[in-house]
C-alpha cells in the first residue's frame, strides 16, 4: 500500500470548519489523541476563562467520559488569553500537536472563539450527550484567526410566535458554534409583546397574551431576559432588543386606549398581515410611553444598542414617519444606547452611531435608502431579504416557511458577498451581516431548527472569514461534515439534496 493510502487511512481526515479561518496550514506528521489521562491548563485563570474551560470540559466530559480535570497553568489542552493584542478582540491563535493542543488570544472573547473551533476539530461525537467509544482524534494543523466583520447576527422573531427561555438558549447554543456574536430578539410585533415594562404593565398582561393562530403566546419577565442575556453573554453574543415602532405595534395600541388617535384600544391580532397599525406620532403620550419603555429595556440590556424597527409603516404618514424616527432615536441616545432600525429609518434624520439593517431584495429604492444612511454616517448590517431570511422556503417543497422574497437555496444563502451587494457602499460603512428569523409559520423549535439549519453555518462565514475564502464549491464540502455534528446535537435540519451529506 502506498505512502500516502497508508497516511490517509491512519490519519484523522484533514479537519474541515466553518467559518473558514484566516489562515491554516497541517502539520502533516502530528496527530493529536485525546487521552483519559489529558488535563485542560488555564493560564492566568480568571472568572470568564474558568467559565470557558469549564463549558469546554462539561461537553467533553459526557462524550469521552473523560475527567478532564481544569488547572491553572498549561495542560494537556492549554487555554490563555495573555496572548498579543495583535490578534485584537475575537482573534486566535490554535496549535495541534501530537501531544498538547494550545489556544492563544488576547481576550477572553477571542479564547472562546478559538476554543468553539477546538470544538469542531474534534470528531463530531464529541457533541454527543452520551458517553461515546474514542479514538479522539484530531490532525495535526496550526490556525490563525480573526473574523472579517464585528456584527456577525441572528435574529429570532418571539412576537409572531413565543418561544420560552429554555428554546432561546438552545438558539443561542447553536448560534455560537459558528461565532456568531450578536442575537437580536424581535421583541414586540402586532400579535404579541413580549418583553416586562413595569411602567406599561398591560404591555405583557394583554399584549402578551397573544400570537399568531391564537396558540398560548407568553412573555418574558424581568428575570426570564436577564436570564437569557447571561446565557447570551456566556456564548459572547450580545442580546439586541427591538422594539418594533412606528409600525407593527397592535400588540401595544391594544394595551393601552390612550395610545390611540381615537382613543380606542382596537382587539388582539392573531393573523399574519403586516404594516396596518402605528403609533400616534401626534400625541405627547406616545414619547413618554417610549421614553419608559426604551429606560427600561436600556437598564436590562448590557449591549450597546436597541433596535426601534421602522420597518412597514404603512399607515404611518410619512411625513410623521420623518418627524417620530428622530424623536424616538433621540429617546434611544438618552437611555445610552445606540440606535439600530431597518433601512427606512434612513429616510429620516439620524443620531451619530445609528446602524441602518438593510432588508431590501434587489430594489433601487431600498438600495438607495442604505446609501442614504450611509451618507448621513450611519453604518450598516446586511441582511438582504432574498439572501439571508431563514424564514423563506428553501424550495416549493418546504413545508413551512414564506416566499415573498423567493425561495432561498443553501447555496443562494452563501453565495453573496456583504460588501459588494449594494453598489456605490465604501466597504468601511458594512460592518457586519445577520439572519433574521420571523415565526409567522414556525411555532416550535423543530421548525426554527429545520429553516436556520444548514443555511445559519454560510452567513456565519460570510460575516466571518475573508472574502478570498468564500466558494461554494469547497464550502458544500465542509458543510457536509457538520450534518454528523448536528445529528450528534439532535438538531432538525433541512438535508437539502445538493449538499453531500456523509
Ligand atoms: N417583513 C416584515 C417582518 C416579517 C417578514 C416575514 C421586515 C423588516 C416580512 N418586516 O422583514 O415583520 O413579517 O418574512
Amino acid at each position: 500500500m502506498d505512502e500516502t493510502l497508508l497516511k490517509q487511512l491512519t490519519h484523522p481526515p484533514e479537519p474541515t470548519l466553518i467559518p473558514q479561518p484566516v489562515t491554516q496550514s497541517a502539520l502533516p506528521d502530528q496527530t493529536f489523541t485525546l487521552q483519559s489521562s489529558a488535563t485542560v491548563g488555564v493560564v492566568t485563570p480568571s472568572e470568564a476563562l474558568d467559565r470557558i474551560a469549564d463549558q469546554l470540559v462539561t461537553q467533553l466530559r459526557r462524550s469521552t467520559g473523560f475527567a478532564l480535570p481544569v488547572e491553572p497553568g498549561t495542560g494537556t489542552i492549554t487555554l490563555s488569553a495573555d496572548g498579543p493584542d495583535s490578534l485584537g478582540a475575537e482573534g486566535y491563535e490554535l496549535r495541534v500537536e501530537s501531544s498538547t493542543v494550545t489556544v492563544t488570544a488576547a481576550t477572553a472573547e477571542g479564547l472562546f472563539r478559538g476554543v468553539t473551533t477546538l470544538r469542531q476539530l474534534l470528531p463530531a461525537k464529541a457533541e454527543a450527550d452520551t458517553d461515546q467509544a474514542g479514538p479522539w482524534e484530531i490532525a495535526g494543523t496550526e490556525i490563525s484567526d480573526a473574523p472579517r466583520y464585528s456584527y456577525r447576527g441572528v435574529m429570532l422573531d418571539v412576537s409572531r410566535h413565543f418561544f420560552s427561555v429554555a428554546d432561546v438558549k438552545r438558539f443561542i447554543e447553536l448560534a455560537s458554534l459558528y461565532k456568531l456574536n450578536r442575537l437580536h430578539l424581535h421583541l414586540s410585533d402586532d400579535q404579541g409583546w413580549r418583553i416586562q415594562v413595569d411602567s406599561w404593565q398591560e404591555l405583557t398582561k394583554h399584549g402578551g397574551s397573544s400570537e399568531v393562530g391564537g396558540g398560548p403566546a407568553g412573555h418574558y419577565t424581568k428575570a426570564d431576559y436577564a436570564e437569557i442575556v447571561m446565557y447570551a453573554a456566556d456564548h459572547f453574543m450580545t442580546v439586541v432588543p427591538e422594539i418594533d415602532t412606528p409600525g407593527h405595534t397592535n400588540a401595544a395600541l391594544s394595551s393601552y386606549a390612550e395610545l390611540n388617535a381615537d382613543g380606542e384600544a382596537p382587539p388582539l391580532y392573531t393573523g399574519t398581515e403586516v404594516g396596518f397599525s402605528s403609533l400616534t406620532v401626534a400625541k405627547d403620550l406616545t414619547y413618554e410611553f417610549l421614553d419608559d419603555v426604551f429606560r427600561e429595556v436600556a437598564e436590562q440590556t448590557p449591549g450597546d444598542v436597541i433596535h426601534l424597527g421602522g420597518d412597514e409603516a404603512h399607515v404611518t404618514p410619512h411625513s410623521d414617519y420623518l418627524t417620530f424616527v428622530p424623536k424616538a432615536a433621540e429617546l434611544v441616545v438618552k437611555h445610552g444606547k445606540r440606535v439600530m432600525g431597518w433601512h427606512e429609518i434612513a429616510d429620516a434624520e439620524l443620531p451619530a452611531g445609528s446602524i441602518v439593517q438593510y432588508w431590501g431584495n434587489d430594489q433601487a429604492k431600498d438600495e438607495e435608502l442604505a446609501r442614504k444612511g450611509v451618507r448621513q454616517g450611519a453604518e450598516l448590517v446586511m441582511s438582504p431579504a432574498n439572501r439571508a431570511y431563514l424564514d423563506m422556503k428553501y424550495d416549493e417543497d418546504s413545508p413551512y416557511g414564506l416566499a415573498w422574497a423567493g425561495l432561498i437555496s443553501v447555496e443562494k444563502a452563501y453565495s453573496w458577498d456583504p460588501a459588494t451587494l449594494i453598489p456605490d457602499v465604501p466597504e468601511s460603512a458594512v460592518i457586519g451581516v445577520e439572519a433574521p428569523l420571523w415565526t409567522e409559520t414556525l411555532d416550535d423549535l423543530a421548525k426554527v431548527e429545520f429553516m436556520t439549519f444548514p443555511r445559519l453555518p454560510g452567513i456565519a462565514e460570510l460575516g466571518w472569514s475573508p472574502a478570498s475564502a468564500l466558494d461554494w464549491e469547497t464550502y458544500k464540502d465542509r458543510l457536509a461534515a457538520q450534518g454528523s455534528r448536528w445529528e450528534a446535537l439532535g438538531v432538525n435540519f433541512y438535508r437539502a439534496p445538493e449538499i453531500p451529506w456523509r
